[in-house]
């Protein structure tokens, strides 16, 4: 099944040129905002000299840095009562990674996350709960525009309350799920405490996306559920979920390559690897009206898969993101760089030089314990006065990284002492 034949089975070359064709319009606009007009001016790229494709490879890298330099409004392309909404990624307050959108990229996008659902075989007679959440990230509103744009009813259900969102997939009979693989785990458990069988439900498919996680957690999901379940990858700078997704073949990602430039490169040298090498995904916007990103560095580690598709879709699919070039954490869905909780940390005078970040799974959700020492000079061990600090640092920490970690207060020399590089982060998750 194909939302747009014409389009996702395109022969190669005639893909090519129309990427060159749109890049070029892309390379135009971007070079009208402030960002990328300095950021070319710094570099010396004169766009009129770059004439085909592959020349791409001479303009330097755009990283979440660069958009936290350009924060808030440095990379808009277009004036701002074009722009109809925002995404945020990593944080709620701060120079977090916001992202603008056209109402023609948002068209757009519900169109690329339909043909996704269509690849799937999806239709307008199935129900939809998508039980990502709704706001500021873009699993939620992403999902549920490209649903209705295929014309599904949709249950925008968003993330927790699950005993809800059993009822809701009882009551209509729901079909298809969009769900983060941890919670969807959770949710099984849940449905086997209340004694509720997986063949009780009318569930086809699941989407699983927005975190990362193994082929065995795919297959343990599908059977447990007795569903198929489909990766889906996406990122809030390339819009947010709908940049690639698996079809009925579940062999690898299809990267919408009318919409995505895709590079693969070595993420220490940069070089642009050949198809097949496992490398950093590279991706360039071909589409973009509000905020056009040139050869941004996802830091997701992948490989093109060179051989086409048994499905006919002839844009090239990624493999499964085997892990990240940086630091940052995936916590629930919820994107966390250590970064950010040493700031809020450090600007507590009660606070020591050491704390230490445990990742742990618990009944199939993420949880984060923070293990903080205390300065000696503050350490008075007045219980009341530990618990009401305790209860400050979660709540400062909440408003930046949106998840809620438990805080575990020690005295000072409790953790061990760091010899050269801090171990800071203990991942004892099994993906
Ligand atoms: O997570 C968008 C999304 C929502 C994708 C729902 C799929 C489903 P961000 O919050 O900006 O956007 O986080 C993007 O999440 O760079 C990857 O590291 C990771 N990620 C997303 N999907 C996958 C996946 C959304 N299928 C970051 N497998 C990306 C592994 C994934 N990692």
């Amino acid at each position: 099944m194909f939302w747009n034949k014409n389009i996702e089975t395109i022969d190669r070359t005639g893909l090519e040129n129309l990427q060159w064709e749109k890049l070029q319009k892309v390379l135009r606009a971007a070079a009208e905002t402030p960002f990328y007009k300095k950021f070319f001016l710094d570099h010396k790229i004169n766009i009129s000299e770059l004439v085909s494709l592959q020349s791409i490879a001479r303009l330097p890298f755009t990283t979440k840095h660069d958009l936290r330099l350009s924060y808030p409004y440095g990379m808009v392309a277009v004036p701002r009562d074009k722009i109809v909404r925002l995404h945020a990624s990593s944080g709620t307050t701060g120079k977090s990674t916001v992202i603008f959108y056209t109402q023609k990229d948002i068209d757009d996008w519900a169109d690329l996350v339909a043909r996704s659902m269509v690849a799937t075989g999806t239709s307008r007679s199935d129900v939809f709960q998508n039980m990502m959440g709704y706001g500021l990230f873009t699993g939620g509103l992403g999902l549920h525009y490209g649903a209705e744009r295929l014309g599904t009813m949709v249950i925008p259900a968003s993330t927790g309350n699950t005993l809800k969102q059993i009822q809701l997939m009882q009551d209509f009979e729901v079909s298809v799920i969009h769900i983060t693989p941890s919670y969807s785990l959770h949710l099984i458990d849940v449905l086997q405490e209340h004694g509720i069988a997986p063949e009780e439900l009318s569930l086809k498919k699941a989407y699983l996306g927005a975190e990362p996680y193994s082929e065995a957690t795919r297959q343990k999901i599908e059977e447990l559920y007795k569903i198929d379940a489909y990766n889906s990858y996406g990122l809030s700078e390339m819009n947010g979920p709908g940049v690639a997704f698996e079809c009925e073949e579940k062999k690898g990602m299809h990267i919408w390559e009318d919409y995505y430039f895709v590079e693969i490169i070595n993420p220490d040298t940069g070089e642009v690897l050949p198809d097949g090498e496992e490398g950093e995904l590279v991706l360039t916007h071909l589409n973009r009206e509000a905020q056009p990103i040139l050869r941004y560095r996802t830091r997701d580690l992948t490989r093109i898969i060179p051989e086409p598709c048994a499905c006919g879709r002839t844009h090239r699919r990624i493999e499964r993101i085997k892990g990240r070039t940086d630091d940052m954490m995936i916590i629930g869905g919820v994107n966390v760089f250590p970064s950010q909780i040493e700031s809020v940390l450090m600007n507590f005078p009660e606070v020591g030089n050491n704390y230490q970040i445990l990742l742990e799974r618990q009944e199939n959700l993420d949880r984060m314990i923070i293990k903080v020492e205390i300065y000696s000079k503050m350490f008075h061990g007045d219980l009341r006065e530990l618990k009401r600090l305790e209860a400050k640092l979660r709540e400062e920490l909440k408003a930046i990284i949106i998840i809620n970690p438990r805080i575990e207060l020690l005295e000072p020399g409790s953790l061990p002492p760091s010899m050269g590089k801090a171990i800071r982060v203990i991942d004892n998750r099994k993906i």
